[in-house]
């Protein structure tokens, strides 16, 4: 049997790094009786294409991020609310590989035609463009790219930037002919796709951890006998584990790849900047609960509750 997994990823990325983890696993967990078929970024489409193909059945599992998602399963627009996680490594990876996440979700995303397999966590996002962004009023009139849901403009919107929309694969050239101004995406995306070679400057806010969702086919998942669907899941919960020190690895090799030789500047935001955008920020999350009503609340509110607990209880 042949599973078919699609990425929004290029090879080498964070999310082949989970396809190849994921593959091995489930290879190994059903001794070879499955095989998982892992289509890197490319021929496929876009990511919310890549959503389309799962929902209709002809590949069977993709990763969908929110930012591309939250616009047909608006409750995962919550994860791009800038400054919900706070800026602290030991809690955000217990938060985004915590397994209440997905059942938190699950409901959001089976009325989006979707099943939802688990959350993965892919690094914090920085901002880049052509000078530092230091205060909301220097993303005024910038032409800045976000990914392509409402909610992921929305973010950037808060703060006076001139947002657009735009498919992963277009960013470089957009950037490069100068009809961006700027983007945001964790480090290694920054390296892979060669953003750092059209942009001067990589401000590091830690407004936001990218996080994505690995989703199945609802008839073909449900299709699946038992025991298929035990390998699958427990597979996905042995990758989960493992996520946070992945893409961190994976991080800060790529940040060392393009800051050594003075490729892109970095400026890292002091706490009395965070502050700021952090007020900016207050609207997107009336937005949200607009958006997403009693459902939206629960699931805010669960976060914020998550946060507090895992902020009380430091890992010893
Ligand atoms: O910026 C984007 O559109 C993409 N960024 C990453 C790191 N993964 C997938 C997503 O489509």
């Amino acid at each position: 049997v042949t599973w078919r997994f699609a990425l929004e990823e290029i090879e080498g990325s964070v999310q082949h790094a989970y396809a190849q983890a994921l593959k091995t696993r489930i290879e190994a967990n059903s001794d070879g009786r499955i095989i998982v078929d892992v289509f890197p970024y490319g021929s496929l489409g876009t990511s919310s294409q890549l959503t389309e193909l799962v929902r209709n059945g002809s590949v069977n599992m993709a990763f969908a991020s929110p930012g591309h998602l939250s616009d047909s399963v608006p409750e995962t627009g919550v994860f791009l609310l800038h400054f919900l996680v706070p800026d602290n490594d030991d809690v955000a990876r217990r938060l985004f590989t915590d397994p209440s996440l997905t059942e938190l979700f699950a409901p959001a995303y089976q009325d989006g035609n979707l099943t939802l397999l688990g959350f993965v966590p892919e690094g914090w996002m920085a901002w880049t463009a052509n000078k530092p962004l230091r205060t909301p009023s220097d993303f005024q009139g910038m032409r800045f790219r976000t990914m392509t849901s409402d909610m992921s403009a929305e973010a950037f919107r808060a703060y006076g930037a001139d947002t657009v929309k735009t498919p992963y694969s277009k960013v470089y050239s957009e950037l490069q002919l100068r009809q961006l101004d700027g983007q945001t995406n964790p480090v290694f995306a920054i390296e892979e796709m060669n953003f750092y070679e059209v942009q001067s400057t990589m401000t590091q806010a830690r407004a936001t951890q990218f996080v994505s969702s690995v989703v199945a086919n609802p008839d073909w998942y449900e299709g699946l006998p038992a025991r298929q669907q035990e390998w699958l899941e427990q597979s996905i919960r042995e990758l989960v584990k493992q996520a946070w020190d992945i893409q961190k690895d994976l991080n800060q090799t790529r940040l060392e790849a393009i800051t050594t030789d003075g490729q892109i500047r970095v400026v890292t935001l002091t706490d009395e900047e965070r502050a700021t955008f952090r007020q900016a920020s207050q609207p997107t999350y009336q937005y949200y609960l607009e958006q997403n009503g009693a459902r939206g609340e629960q699931i805010l509110s669960t976060i914020r509750g998550m946060v507090e607990t895992l902020t009380e209880t430091p890992e010893s």
